[in-house]
């Protein structure tokens, strides 16, 4: 499809020419209408053989404005896959709803329908907010007032107005399930897509932990009914922008106000039970595996932490993506590293680590994707729990230093230092732990990471170390 605009006239929107296109029914619901959902769970939906049975009604998070948006063309986009070759375009259908994340209603009663089948989360790692030692915590934010809301809709009886109904994408599931048990529409599947480890357990931890304000009917049902999916997912969607959006309408000769760009690599691998079904996924290049621990630790740990050494050690440097940073000969040091400590945990058959790293290598180095580094680092604390702590854990237990995983805590604490807006759920805290100096400080950061290794003063000295270190690092080619 060329660009032909005739001169001054508008451009035709994207669903001008589509709208025969039949909707697929709403099987899955998804919580998380962003960028990542767009290219991912959406694109192995549309690729299933049976995607005309498998339509996704799509929830945005804090805000209306995604699901605007696509709702004015059809709720179709365009998927720029961006090579290092060129780019090419697809159409995208397989979301056949997109709705405002504060339309609890709605929300309720897509969940307990039937038909719905399959709830996918993207949802972010920090909107669990679960502690750092992984148990449920009624204190973080938004949590207690779920568990009010939650509580106020189990007594049952009219609404009265304007009572809360709950705010966060968890809570705002929990009430939805609730519905779904009144329905007596049976059993389903919650999948997270979320960067964390283990993540079919942390969901189901955080949904039960919210739960308990609904009572122990819904705890019974969600135990009984909720199957909670584990997966590891991977393909690289940066942030859309103008320059993108024009692309689409030159290359394209439509106006889509919501195009996703990508590369071409994706990945998606996924351990549970669907008992109410799910799409061929499979077809589509999807893997169903017993045991995903393997794959979830070597993408967490090769892919998410390389990026986050990237992004802390690379913006400390200068750098604002991440094929700038990797040609930086002290953060390639920096990443070949922490590689290499996180290889000597990494068991399993055919988890091929040297051809993962050097696609790791190609797919970073992939310029024409500007994949922005402050993008990656928000969220640190949340993010290092499951990226730098395993890695630095394990190397420690093994009798070495960890001082690859150190670098990467050490290249955080210095960038977090620096002044920057600092985009975390414990944001508060970083910046209470700032007031403090020396290693006061590197260890009240740490222990908002992990107690673990706050506790260790080992850990505590080495990262203390190392502090400082990145941005003065002199840069010494790494050989290719
Ligand atoms: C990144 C991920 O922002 C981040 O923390 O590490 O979003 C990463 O790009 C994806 O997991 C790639 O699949």
């Amino acid at each position: 499809m060329n660009a032909v605009q005739s001169g001054t006239d508008p451009l035709p929107v994207l669903d001008r020419n589509l709208k025969a296109v039949p909707k697929a029914p709403v099987r899955i619901v998804h919580l998380g209408l962003g960028a990542f959902h767009r290219s991912h769970q959406a694109w192995y939906t549309q690729h299933a053989p049976d995607a005309a049975e498998w339509g996704i009604a799509a929830f945005t998070g804090r805000r209306p404005d995604a699901a605007d948006a696509l709702t004015a063309q059809g709720c179709l986009y365009t998927l720029v896959e961006r090579s290092a070759g060129g780019d090419s375009f697809e159409v995208i259908g397989s979301i056949v709803e997109a709705v405002d994340g504060a339309d609890t209603g709605r929300l309720c009663g897509l969940v307990a329908a039937r038909e719905t089948a399959v709830v996918t989360l993207t949802i972010t790692e920090a909107a669990y907010g679960l502690a750092a030692d992984g148990t449920f915590d009624a204190g973080a934010p938004g949590v207690a007032d779920d568990l009010r809301a939650l509580s106020a809709a189990a007594s049952g009886g009219p609404r009265a107005e304007g009572e809360a109904v709950p705010q966060t994408p968890l809570g705002r599931l929990v009430l939805a399930l609730a519905a779904r048990m009144d329905s007596g529409a049976g059993p389903l599947a919650v999948v997270s897509c979320d960067n964390l480890s283990a993540n079919g357990e942390v969901a189901r931890r955080a949904v039960m932990g919210r739960a308990a304000g609904w009572g122990p009917r819904l705890e019974e049902w969600i135990a009984a009914n909720v199957s909670f999916v584990s997966t590891s997912v991977d393909r690289i969607t940066p942030r859309t922008t103008a320059e993108d959006i024009a692309e689409v309408a030159e290359q394209c000769g439509y106006s889509d106000s919501s195009p996703v760009v990508a590369e071409p690599f994706r990945n998606w691998v996924l351990s549970g039970g669907f008992p109410a079904g799910r799409p061929r996924w499979e077809d589509a290049g999807a893997v169903l595996v017993d045991d995903i621990e393997p794959y979830e630790n070597r993408k967490l740990w090769l892919l998410n932490g390389s990026h986050s050494i990237l992004a802390y050690a690379g913006q400390l440097r200068g750098h604002a993506t991440v094929a700038d940073a990797l040609a930086d000969p002290a953060c390639r040091t920096a990443v070949e590293d922490f590689w290499d400590e996180a290889a000597r945990h990494l068991k399993g058959e055919g988890l091929d680590i040297p051809a993962y790293r050097q696609a790791l290598l190609d797919r970073f180095g992939n310029a024409r994707i500007a994949h922005r580094l402050a993008q990656i680092a928000s969220d640190a604390t949340t993010k290092l729990r499951m990226r730098a702590v395993p890695v630095m854990t394990a190397e420690r237990a093994a009798g070495r230093s960890g001082s690859g995983a150190a670098l990467m805590l050490a290249a955080w604490i210095d960038y977090a230092g620096g002044g920057s807006d600092i985009q975390d759920p414990l944001a508060a805290d970083i910046h209470a732990a700032n007031a403090l100096e020396g290693t006061g400080r590197v260890q009240a950061l740490l222990r908002l990471v992990s107690a673990d290794i706050a506790d260790d003063p080992g850990v505590v000295a080495l990262v203390s170390g190392l502090c400082g270190s990145v941005a003065a690092r002199t840069a010494t080619p790494t050989p290719l």
